[in-house]
């Protein structure tokens, strides 16, 4: 796969379609809709993960890697799988989770038998006192990162939940482990993998955070991070010239990314980091809210896109997946103007330099999920933030706006592909109940319209595809001062691409002074001149092409 040219699609398998009826979506259900994908044009479906897991953390607690979860199908559906989005043209990503096992792995069941080769496999250590865990470092999912285990009278290390016990990469034995793994996929037919949390695998000191912070300056872009994804990439991934590789990067740096995903450094070929995501996070907090701030998203995508390119490393470019809320509903508008916005947001990103990926749904404009009550939250996550909160002492009431604002559940409610009462997704009773919008926001009705916002999409990919200018162009930020548009230009030989986006709902003045000779390439307003000074319209995307 070539990473410049790849537009990756994202599926979270259970929320995509249930060929079984049983509420669940499963491979049958994904392989019923892949002629939908081939028409919307990507050429690479990333999994959320599909293998055994008792689902604490929807497969990101993996019990048995080499296993497809029955409720998803049979290893035979997954071959099929593949075999079917081969004739279509579509690689396969899978999700790599690689950080941590499920508790329920047999490695950790017979770490807790006491075996010693297994026990090795993860990180355990004495507490400070009767009752007191090692040191003071906070699980992402709330609470403390450790758990007791009495017959050893030890603690092993959980940076999420406590399920999901981390393995300890200083045992060549689990490094193997993991090669193996990756090998026995590509064995399969895979091509392409994510690295879940790739960056956290390597823990450096296990002292007390001074700063009685969450640990992470301990464990998150150590230096052997670089040095397992050096070995990792020899023995397994690194052998196929078709790999295409992603690792996901918590808190990371572009200096560190710029040696994960080097165009020399024999890591990945590309990352996913999330600074630009918590631009609404008060203080840094995801579940204090505040509207987000324009000036330092922008700061940071062109930071990252100016910083990737200098140090010729390769972003992801994102701003949904399966742990954020929707970007229509928290950076466009998801009622007036939400057509406009949601193809506003695509285009900026698309036609940055990296690999785009889209989320399921995002194609068709899909909102936040609008739940009414409390009980209809499933993430672990949420569910363990909103007994904090209430602990802290905010109402129901307040507790659900956060979670409507930020829970990981807005981006996993069942994909909608027509207006019927299940949504299309499922006969059954689906997992977790279907957004609010449904009946109004699904695949059937967007394509209804001549200028839907899957046919914006599909013009992206179409571009990215076929025009060199957007694989390779070198990244100028513009008009990096002005307050509500984003704007940049894309340089290639004699060409020039210059892209203008409004983030607000309201006009706004803005000033080029080389329009001469540009055509309008897309336009999601009816634009048909341009001139130096122009009035965008609310949340208007201008994309001018000149050779
Ligand atoms: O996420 C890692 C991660 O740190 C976050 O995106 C996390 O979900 C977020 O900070 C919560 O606010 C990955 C997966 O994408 C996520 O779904 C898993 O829950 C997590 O790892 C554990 O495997």
């Amino acid at each position: 796969m070539d990473r410049s040219s790849t537009v990756v699609y994202q599926i979270y398998p259970k929320s995509f379609c249930d060929a079984s009826g049983d509420g669940w979506g499963d491979i049958q259900g994904v392989i019923s809709r892949l002629d939908y994908l081939q028409e919307l044009g990507i050429n690479c479906i990333w999994f959320n993960p599909m293998c055994i897991s008792p689902q604490k953390d929807n497969g990101y607690d993996v019990q048995d890697y080499r296993n497809i979860d029955p409720r998803y199908g049979t290893m035979a559906d997954f071959e099929q799988l593949v075999k079917e989005c081969k004739a279509r043209g579509i690689d396969i990503m899978l999700d790599m989770v690689f950080n941590h096992t499920s508790t329920e792995h047999e490695w950790f069941q017979k770490a807790l038998q006491g075996d010693p080769k297994y026990k090795a496999y993860y990180i355990w250590k004495k507490g400070k006192g009767p009752g007191v865990p090692p040191n003071n470092w906070q699980s992402k999912f709330g609470g403390p990162a450790w758990e007791y285990v009495p017959k050893f009278d030890e603690w092993y290390l959980h940076l999420f939940d406590v399920s999901q016990a981390d393995l300890d990469w200083t045992n060549p034995a689990v490094r193997k482990e993991m090669a193996d793994i990756v090998n026995f996929w590509m064995k399969k037919g895979v091509h392409g993998f994510r690295f879940d949390v790739i960056n956290e695998i390597s823990k450096s000191s296990f002292e007390d955070d001074p700063n009685n912070f969450d640990g992470r300056q301990f464990y998150t872009d150590q230096p052997l991070v670089h040095t397992y994804l050096k070995e990792l990439n020899k023995n397994s991934f690194g052998n196929d010239p078709e790999a295409m590789t992603v690792g996901e990067m918590s808190s990371t740096t572009v200096k560190n990314c710029s040696g994960y995903a080097g165009d020399d450094s024999h890591e990945l070929s590309s990352v996913f980091s999330f600074h630009h995501l918590k631009v609404d996070y008060k203080d840094g907090k995801k579940w204090e809210l505040q509207p987000f701030d324009f000036m330092q998203l922008k700061h940071l995508l062109n930071e990252w896109q100016v910083g990737m390119q200098e140090n010729h490393a390769w972003n992801a470019l994102f701003w949904n997946c399966h742990d954020q809320p929707r970007s229509v509903s928290r950076f466009g508008n998801d009622t007036k103007y939400r057509k406009e916005s949601a193809k506003m947001l695509a285009a900026a990103i698309h036609l940055m330099r990296g690999t785009p990926y889209i989320y399921m749904g995002e194609e068709i404009g899909m909102p936040n999920a609008g739940f009414g009550d409390i009980s209809q939250y499933r993430d672990v996550e949420s569910i363990n933030a909103c007994h904090i909160l209430k602990k802290e002492g905010k109402s129901e009431h307040e507790v659900l706006h956060i979670l409507n604002e930020r829970s990981r559940d807005n981006a996993r409610t069942p994909m909608c592909w027509d207006s019927s009462e299940k949504a299309g997704f499922t006969t059954g009773t689906p997992w977790i109940p279907l957004g609010k919008t449904h009946k109004e926001i699904n695949v059937e009705n967007d394509r209804k319209d001549p200028e839907s916002i899957f046919a914006w999409y599909q013009q992206l990919i179409h571009l990215r595809k076929t025009m060199k200018i957007i694989q390779e162009g070198t990244y100028v930020p513009m008009l990096e001062k002005h307050p509500s548009v984003l704007a940049y230009q894309r340089i290639w030989k004699n060409e020039k691409l210059t892209v203008l986006c409004n983030f607000y709902g309201t006009q706004t003045q803005a000033d080029l002074d080389d329009t001469a000779g540009s055509e309008i390439l897309l336009t999601n307003v009816h634009r048909d001149s341009i001139d130096a000074h122009m009035t965008l319209q609310p949340y208007e995307c201008l994309v001018l092409y000149k050779k």
